[in-house]
């Protein structure tokens, strides 16, 4: 890289950081300066543009407007709060810790309580964590924006996952401080604090919390975590809120908003356990040595770009010929295929059966709190080979996921099944240094393989590090494929689904940045789009934002119709047919801009 180019890559770096850079919006929800350009980009382009934003992550602090995972203040909290799950596990009579959020953030606390808990039952102890995602169950692996917006379901949810507990860590986690749910949380436990102890995780400043009302509450998110920063001085409530920049695809936290809560909880959680079980105090260095292991852990998928592109031109090709990508992974890495498969729905408008996650052992590995949810989930490789395998062919894509620990000849009996029905079978395997697991027939059956070796032992640490980083691929898998497919207008999603109150304010936003158009203006031809209207009735007008949500969920391109109109302004019935000749939104966009 020359010094030039060197400099300007420094500088977009940290351009976001500059108050003058989309002052009105937090950090959650600025547009990346680094991938600004990757709609337009090759496969290798936003491999290393996607790198590139998750190094982010562990910029250094000096000279930043805003705290880090490493800065000293959150690291001291981090402490703090281990120090508090330590207590509860040394005595965990009557005791609790509650992970909870709304739908990326949900899906993590599930995550991260499964792995704790298998933890605790090796050691023969009790269960003490426990998760909550708004929606139950079903949001584990589906769109469920909705119950976001509402904060009194949080509430109970809470209190009945605490019934009967005398002493609650209340963990909400909220990447853009903003979910009404997590808030409504937060609220109970200020208000009993003689059983709850709340933290919130997120990844704004608190100034930049959301401020709008929520209706029917006295409160916002914004004025909790006042309360909450007051009550932070004296170790009755923990924030933990460092910022890791701006997403890659815009507003889309369950990429690194994602990953950067599944580190600071198992930070956290690791640090805990090790106080409990093995007498080693919880130090300041223990905790930056964790987070550095983690910060190597994303110089992985870089050493593999070449192998990681080939892989997402793959998936980009299936999805353009309106083909599917498969995910059949193993243990916790399979959770992760079934999350990541689930989330191209609700970020890329991406039909259900577009990228789906299929994990060994089915509901029996994942111990969710509500079980097997019913035929429209089905998850299990077998359901794979009854409902999905007989239609594939080659333009169809699969990718195994699993590691030297899990059953390789079940592995391999798998890829045989598939390879029966498409070439089109490839890889991303995790093994440590010397690992003798014959994965040679596997490799062979499959057009592609990442193999990544590790240099430790395998360890619960190495186990961390392998989910980050099969996150980290998979993320970047079904975002760069979205975007080969023409999903992405800059770095924007354009047909993102308006199904709760911030992504409602973000289709606004996105209008008013892409036509230029007064907010009053956009909010208007949003609402013709959502209603399918050409005039506003006085009874749409003086509905509230959740009955435009709730009518909105059964709508499809609200926002580029929205945006056609206001580029051109034709009707409806003329948007809709310009974009039915141009089914690329990208390209339908570019078409009304020039
Ligand atoms: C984001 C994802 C969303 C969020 C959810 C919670 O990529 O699609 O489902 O996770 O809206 O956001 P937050 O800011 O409360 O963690």
């Amino acid at each position: 890289m020359s010094g030039s180019e060197w400099t300007c890559r420094l500088s977009s770096m940290h351009e976001w950081e500059s108050p003058y850079y989309e002052p009105s919006l937090p950090v959650s929800e600025k547009s990346n300066p680094l991938t600004r350009d990757i709609d337009r980009a090759s496969s290798g382009c936003i491999v290393r543009m996607l790198q590139a934003c998750d190094s982010q992550m562990f910029l250094e602090e000096a000279g930043a407007t805003y705290q880090r995972l490493m800065s000293d203040g959150v690291v001291e909290t981090l402490m703090e709060v281990a120090k508090k799950v330590e207590l509860i596990l040394k005595d965990p009579r009557d005791s609790l810790v509650v992970l909870s959020g709304c739908g990326t953030s949900g899906r993590l606390a599930f995550l991260v309580t499964s792995a704790f808990n298998r933890a605790l039952k090796e050691l023969n102890q009790s269960p003490v964590y426990s998760y909550i995602i708004a929606g139950g169950d079903k949001a584990l692996f589906s769109s469920q924006e909705a119950p976001e917006d509402d904060p009194k379901l949080g509430m109970l949810s809470l209190k009945e996952a605490c019934e009967g507990k005398k002493r609650v860590l209340f963990i909400g986690i909220s990447c853009g401080l903003s979910a009404p749910f997590v808030a409504g949380q937060l609220d109970l436990c200020l208000q009993n604090p003689q059983v709850y102890t709340p933290v919130l995780v997120g990844f704004n400043p608190t100034h930049q919390a959301r401020d709008e009302p929520i209706p029917g509450c006295s409160f916002t998110f914004r004025s909790v975590v006042q309360r909450m920063e007051g009550l932070a001085k004296s170790q009755k409530a923990f924030l933990i809120n460092p910022a890791v920049g701006p997403e890659a695809i815009s507003g889309s936290s369950r990429m690194k908003g994602g990953s950067a809560t599944k580190i600071l909880l198992e930070v956290v959680l690791s640090a805990a356990h090790a106080a409990a079980f093995t007498h080693t105090p919880i130090t300041q260095q223990g905790i930056l040595q964790h987070m550095r292991a983690y910060e190597k852990t994303l110089e992985i998928p870089c050493a593999h770009n070449e192998g990681m592109s080939a892989l997402l031109e793959a998936a980009g090709k299936s999805l353009q010929r309106g083909r599917r990508v498969c995910y059949l992974g193993w243990g916790s890495l399979g959770v992760l295929g079934l999350v990541d498969a689930s989330e191209c729905v609700p970020t890329f408008g991406a039909d259900y059966e577009d990228v789906r996650g299929f994990i060994s052992g089915g509901y029996n590995e994942l111990k969710n709190n509500e079980g097997p949810l019913g035929p429209d989930f089905r998850i299990s490789h077998e359901d794979f080979l009854h409902l999905v395998l007989p239609s594939l062919d080659d333009h169809d894509m699969v990718l195994l996921i699993y590691t030297q620990t899990d059953d390789v000849s079940d592995v391999e009996k798998l890829a045989r099944r598939v390879r029966e029905k498409t070439s089109n079978l490839h890889a991303v395997y995790h093994r440590v240094d010397g690992d003798t697991a014959a994965t040679d027939d596997i490799n062979k059956l499959c057009l592609s393989s990442l193999r990544i070796t590790w240099p430790s032992p395998a360890s619960g640490l190495l186990q961390m590090q392998w989910e980050l980083c099969t996150k980290l691929f998979l993320n970047a898998l079904s975002t760069g494929a979205h975007v080969l497919k023409g999903k992405i207008y800059q770095n924007h999603m354009m047909d993102l689904q308006v199904t709760n109150s911030k992504l409602y304010c973000r289709a606004t936003r996105l209008l008013q940045k892409l036509s230029g158009c007064p907010e009053s203006k956009c909010e208007e031809a949003l609402l013709k789009a959502v209603y399918k209207v050409d005039n506003l009735t006085v009874e749409i007008t003086s509905s509230d934002i959740s009955t435009h949500t709730h009518t909105a969920r059964t709508r499809t391109k609200v926002v580029p119709l929205a945006l056609v109109c206001l580029l051109t302004g034709c009707s409806l019935a003329e948007a809709e047919l310009r974009l039915e000749q141009q089914p690329i939104v990208r390209d339908a966009v570019e078409a009304c801009l020039s």
